[in-house]
């Protein structure tokens, strides 16, 4: 009974209803309560499904627990992120390349047979062309892979096929290929855009170079990957086929039709492999004026944002984002009009099909029309920004809305419950607004973003909960919980870095002339060595190893007066540089509460006057080296 007080109250307070109660005659038992009831999970429980929200110019990723939307965690990818030390220490630094910056707006799961395995996340930098992978095995980044060649602005990306096998990106931004000085008035002739196709490998996710497609200079949007009877291609949306270089907002409105690109991937690799490309900046590049049978564009009217495969993998639905429709098209016509070699005309090599050939069906969902995500019954959830709703409709005649919901407000992406695979749960969709206006306490100017769960389940969509995120998720992906099996804890015995220790008898100092190598542990709750004894102008680099194997006992390495700070996790092994630029002590410090005596887990840099003689290897007194193995042998 108590339960169901505080649920009735919490569903009345977080739905807004507080206020209407007087009015509400159902309030009590009401969408207030039951909504409360299905974002509810008990303290100490988990939730359903993993939630990976892009971070937008934030450049990482959000993680959050579906139905609860609690915020879990922030994976940082491809900006430094102090508390954890990403971008610090000597290995995520050299993966950001230098950058500190990215906005990344697609997270791509990996999928085996059409479905999320669970194995990694693929996620896009559009202005460095960049794209990183994370492993959802200890949900750390990897690889990051780029800047891409000859590509600008990795918009459409990285949009995994079903096997992995690729993930992609397009130039948003065409620039000259290669890039070089020429005058912008001269766009039409010198810009051109670029189709990448960059492979996966399938035992370990590592990225490298598959083909890249010279493409006009338009603005390459979207894409999405073809399943089903489609596996084998990629569809991307464009936009400015008009070529337009100034007043975008004007010109890049003209033409009646923009693009849907169909890449056949297959194709394009082989034609690579066939060395029928040619190296610009290092990529292979095919030219579709000579290279025929791998890339069409199908026409769709009015500059489209999203497109998105159905589960079945029959149809392509594309959204002008001027246009009140979608435009769905099947993929068996477009098939049947390439074989039978139905064009009409080509754009630069790129043949064109004609859009009554291809297309299936439109279906008028309403004002601004950008995104479409699918449940597991035959509907589409299309994204109406300009409406700020969700119209919901049937895949299949008679392509009809069936119902529509508010969202608040501006609706950019939506996420579905796996909703890019070939079999979604059709359990809930996640409207990702780009405005939050008053849903939330003020914060001043700068607002949150607004994220609303929806729930799909029933015949009406209902609105169930509002959540604030940081700037500025765009795209998201939901995946069943029990897909991932993360890691706790590092194994020791994998433990192979090259900078390891794991014994206190192996902890020391060694010098070779201005560079110092520390060797040193971290176990509950000592630095191992806590002084540290150097020169004035060298180049240290810390080692440190935390030798501990149970969750969650993180240790911290923070030096006062410095940029360095890191975390390393039980099992790791992490390097970071510290240049002592003056004489004098300085002391570092665990930066990460670990145990009761973490406040006293410090330690001291002694730094000597330049030339002052030094021993080449330093090593911590035997009998405190005797005092942390015996504290390790008890472990
Ligand atoms: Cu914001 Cu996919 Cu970059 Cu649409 S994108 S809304
Ligand atoms: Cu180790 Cu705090």
């Amino acid at each position: 009974m108590k339960r169901w007080i505080i649920l009735s109250l919490a569903g009345l307070v977080t739905l807004g209803l507080a206020s209407q109660l007087p009015g509400c005659a159902s309030s009590r038992g009401g969408a207030g309560a039951s909504a409360a009831q299905k974002v509810y999970v008990k303290p100490g429980e988990h939730d359903a499904y993993y939630a990976f929200l892009s971070g937008g110019h934030h450049g990482n990723i959000y993680v959050y627990g579906m139905p609860s939307c609690r915020y879990i965690t922030t994976i940082p990818v491809f900006t430094p992120e102090p508390a954890v030390g990403y971008g610090v220490d000597e290995e995520s630094k050299a993966m950001l390349g230098g950058f500190t910056w990215g906005d990344a707006h697609h997270p791509g799961l990996s999928e085996t047979d059409g479905d999320y395995d669970g194995r990694w996340l693929f996620i896009n930098d559009m202005p460095n062309a960049r794209i990183a992978r994370i492993a959802l095995k200890d949900f750390k980044t990897k690889q990051i892979f780029g800047p891409i060649a000859n590509l600008s602005a990795a918009h459409a990306c990285p949009f995994p096929t079903p096997n992995t096998e690729y993930v992609f990106a397009a130039s948003r931004f065409s620039a000259p290929v290669p890039n070089r000085y020429v005058k912008v008035e001269d766009y039409a002739k010198e810009f051109r855009g670029i189709i990448a196709g960059i492979k996966v490998d399938p035992k370990d996710g590592t990225m490298s170079m598959g083909f890249e497609i010279l493409m006009p200079p338009f603005h390459w949007d979207l894409a999405d990957a073809g399943k089903g009877p489609s596996h084998g291609w990629e569809f991307f949306t464009c936009y400015n086929s008009e070529m337009a270089f100034d007043s975008l907002e004007v010109k890049a409105s003209q033409a009646e039709m923009d693009f849907v690109a169909a890449v056949d991937w297959r194709a394009s690799q082989k034609a690579v492999d066939e060395g029928k490309a040619k190296m610009i900046g290092g990529a292979p590049v095919l030219d579709p004026n000579q290279v025929k049978g791998i890339v069409y564009l199908i026409p769709v009217p009015k500059s489209p944002h999203g497109v998105d495969v159905n589960p079945s993998g029959e149809y392509i639905c594309a959204s002008g984002k001027l246009q009140a429709d979608v435009s769905v098209y099947s993929f068996a016509k477009m098939k049947a009009a390439i074989d039978g070699g139905k064009f009409d005309g080509d754009r630069m090599g790129v043949p064109v099909l004609k859009y009554e050939d291809v297309l299936e069906a439109t279906v008028p969902v309403g004002l601004g029309p950008l995104h479409t995500q699918f449940d597991d019954k035959g509907n589409g959830y299309t994204s109406l920004f300009l409406d700020s709703q969700i119209a919901k409709w049937k895949v299949g005649p008679p392509w009809n809305v069936v119902d529509k919901i508010d969202v608040y407000y501006s609706i950019g992406h939506l996420m579905a419950s796996e909703g890019d695979t070939r079999h979604p749960t059709g359990e809930y969709v996640v409207a990702l607004n780009k405005l939050s206006k008053d849903r939330f306490l003020s914060v001043g100017p700068t607002h949150p973003e607004a994220a609303q769960l929806i729930d799909l389940r029933g015949p009406k969509m209902e609105l169930l909960y509002d959540f604030p995120t940081y700037l500025e998720p765009h795209y998201a992906q939901m995946i069943r919980a029990e897909k991932l099996k993360p890691i706790t804890v590092y194994p020791m015995a994998e433990n192979n870095k090259p900078g390891a220790i794991k014994r206190a008898e192996d902890a020391r100092v060694e010098r070779k002339g201005n560079r110092v190598d520390v060797y040193g542990l971290v176990v509950r709750t000592h630095f191992t060595p806590d002084i540290v004894r150097v020169n004035e102008g060298d180049d240290v680099y810390f080692h440190w190893t935390n030798l501990e194997q149970d969750d969650d006992i993180a240790h911290g390495f923070g030096i006062l007066w410095s940029n360095c700070n890191m975390q390393v996790e039980p099992g790791e092994t992490k390097t970071m540089r510290w240049k002592a630029t003056k004489a004098g002590i300085t002391p570092f410090y665990c930066s990460n509460f670990c145990s009761a005596l973490h406040q006293e887990m410090q330690g001291y840099i002694e730094v000597s006057p330049r030339g002052t003689p030094m021993a080449t290897v330093q090593r911590p007194e035997p009998e405190k080296t005797a005092e942390v193995a015996a504290l390790l042998r008890t472990e």
